[in-house]
């Protein structure tokens, strides 16, 4: 079954199945990382802006609670970068995957090490150009993910990404469930990276608060804000999504605007705070409805994977 054996994300990642779990800023710390790992796939320490030394013990943390491979996410965007960077090269973290911004340096410094190298890609042209500066797979993160997006929709990146370049893609944005990794599958993907549904796992150490607010989430219950500042951004709708939409729309100064989200994905994750705190999410929130241990979440989401395959193969033309 090409969704376990021989599947090349498996090889590449050393894990049981082909599934990444997503960097999300804040919530994905070692507590959860290890849980994923030890789940089956590959779970990923988020570097965000967390100080150095902090990141380190964070990753130190992660080794003593499991002895699979894990990854640390690195947002190209922090001006923690380069100090995360440094990091994954010390500690030889095994993998190490990449957002919002291009991964020359990243690429450069890690892969002589023997570090694997997995970007995430928000288009075409910079699958191209990760392949041709050595990635080892891409993530083609669609915008119905959660935090900060793309503009092309999973449905049209993944097959475009997959005719476009010869490493494996991983499919992003919008997976939650078994029907959604076959959809990956079938768009030209070998693997998934989940972030939503793993905010509601037992092991998430984000605050009761986020979790009910994923579990509640319904069809529309996303908004994109930060689209004027040039770096959008999918959250679940509150006052401060309300508040954003009404900055943007009276065209208030980008500084404003930027003031509004200091602190606030801090403020959902550690404090709780559903209305005034960025509930980073993506759409498929309306689509998680249950707590469960991130081990359950993989097992059953690659079980009704293959219950699906075999029923669409029974179908005679
Ligand atoms: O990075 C993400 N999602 C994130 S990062 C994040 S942290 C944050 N905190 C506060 C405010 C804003 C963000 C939350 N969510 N996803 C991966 C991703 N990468 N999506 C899109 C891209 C991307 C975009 C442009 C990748 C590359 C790119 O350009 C590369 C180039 O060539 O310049």
């Amino acid at each position: 079954m090409l969704l376990r054996e021989n599947n090349r994300v498996c090889k590449i990642l050393k894990t049981k199945y082909p599934i990444i779990q997503g960097g999300m800023a804040w919530v994905a710390n070692a507590e959860l990382a290890s849980a994923v790992s030890n789940g089956g796939g590959l779970g990923v320490i988020a570097a965000a802006n967390t100080p150095p030394e902090i990141l380190e013990q964070e990753i130190l943390k992660a080794k003593s609670m499991t002895d699979k491979p894990f990854g640390l996410n690195i947002m190209l965007m922090s001006p923690t970068a380069n100090d995360a960077l440094e990091i994954a090269a010390k500690l030889r973290v095994p993998v190490v995957t990449t957002g919002a911004g291009s991964p020359g340096k990243v690429l450069e410094r890690l892969k002589p090490l023997g570090t694997t190298v997995i970007p995430v890609v928000a288009s075409i042209t910079q699958a191209r150009r990760v392949e041709k500066q050595g990635a080892d797979a891409v993530i083609a993160e669609g915008m119905e993910a959660g935090g900060h997006i793309g503009e092309l929709t999973t449905m049209v990146l993944t097959p475009q990404v997959s005719g476009a370049v010869k490493i494996p893609v991983i499919c992003a944005g919008g997976v939650a469930d078994g029907r959604g990794v076959v959809a990956a599958f079938a768009l030209g993907a070998e693997g998934v990276q989940v972030g939503t549904r793993f905010i509601c796992c037992d092991e998430c150490t984000v605050h009761m608060n986020y979790k009910k607010a994923v579990l509640s989430a319904k069809d529309r219950s996303t908004a994109v804000t930060g689209q004027s500042l040039g770096h959008p951004v999918r959250c679940l709708r509150n006052k401060l999504t309300a508040e954003f939409e009404r900055l943007e729309s009276n065209n208030a100064p980008a500084s404003e605007i930027e003031a509004l989200g200091t602190g606030k994905l801090r403020a959902a994750v550690v404090d709780g705070d559903t209305d005034w705190g960025s509930l980073m999410a993506g759409q498929s929130a309306a689509m998680v409805n249950k707590i469960q241990p991130a081990k359950t979440i993989i097992e059953e989401m690659f079980a009704e994977a293959e219950k699906i395959l075999s029923r669409i193969g029974e179908v005679k033309a």
